[in-house]
């Protein structure tokens, strides 16, 4: 296999923008095959063709499988940006927003196996807010999750983590953001008003603020909240409309795939 693929990861990826934590390198996961005729799944350690992937559009309610080839097809039209959902055993949940631009072509993405101390909180779509939004805010055409609330919790179990590595909470792709800094960033189309960011909990702790829409976006946990061999809880709330004084208007946001990755001390400073 000679073709030549090359690396666009980075235009989709927009971090978070943290108060007072520090970025991980993110993870190159996306290929895009810069001749090839068909969307497909690799392993991206080695390349090969993965078989039976789920690939699903949750939005759209469209779902499908790679064939024995890593093949598969989005028989659903996309325009806006739309979460797509990579999902298969033994490997970490992995999701990229799409749209009519970046489905023209084919898309080739490349899942990591999971390791040992990953953890995988959530792999399901949620919808954050109260259902009452704008027909210009970011993405809203693609809402169709019923709102689970102005905030998403969650308790899970940490048994240990290596001494050496820092754990990173990821949260694999957000849309409908309409800070005022993703209306700059031309995310949001809503002219007039705009949003406080979601805000990230750790057990308690405000950790870090969402500001922009994107994929694979990092937050360092910091290690002093961690309980060990105890249960643990994630919260994310959704930030208020910021020129809503009538009443309260929480931000209508989309997540996707939620988990926790370790990563080695030694290796991350070695990719900064
Ligand atoms: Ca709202």
């Amino acid at each position: 296999m000679n073709r030549k693929i090359f690396y666009f990861a980075a235009v989709f990826v927009l971090f978070a923008v943290l108060q007072t934590c520090s970025f991980a390198a993110i993870n190159g996961n996306i290929e895009k095959n810069g001749i090839g005729d068909y969307n497909q799944v690799i392993d991206s350690s080695n390349g090969k063709p993965i078989d039976e992937a789920d690939v699903t559009l949750p939005s759209k309610g469209y779902k499908t499988k790679t064939d024995s080839q890593g093949r598969f097809s989005l028989g659903a039209k996309v325009d806006a940006p739309t979460i797509m959902s990579v999902q298969k055993d033994g490997y970490k949940p992995f999701s990229l927003t799409v749209d009519g631009n970046t489905t023209s072509k084919p898309i080739v993405v490349g899942i990591e196996k999971t390791n040992p101390h990953d953890i995988i909180i959530d792999k399901e779509m949620y919808h954050i807010g109260d259902d009452n939004y704008s027909a210009t805010s970011a993405n809203a055409s693609e809402f169709r999750v019923k709102a689970i609330g102005p905030f998403y919790t969650k308790n899970f179990e940490i048994k240990s983590l290596p001494p050496s590595a820092d754990a990173y909470l990821v949260i694999g792709s957000v849309i409908g953001i309409d800070t005022k800094m993703a209306r700059d960033m031309g995310q949001s189309k809503v002219k007039t008003t705009y949003a406080a960011p979601p805000q990230i909990f750790f057990n308690g702790n405000m950790i870090a603020e969402l500001n922009l829409n994107g994929d694979n976006q990092q937050i360092k946990i910091p290690k002093n909240l961690i309980r060990y061999n105890d249960t643990n809880q994630l919260t994310i709330k959704s930030g208020k409309n910021l020129f809503q004084t009538a009443y309260i208007d929480y931000d209508d946001i989309e997540l996707m795939n939620l988990f926790i990755e370790t990563k080695d001390k030694s290796l991350i400073s070695s990719e900064e």
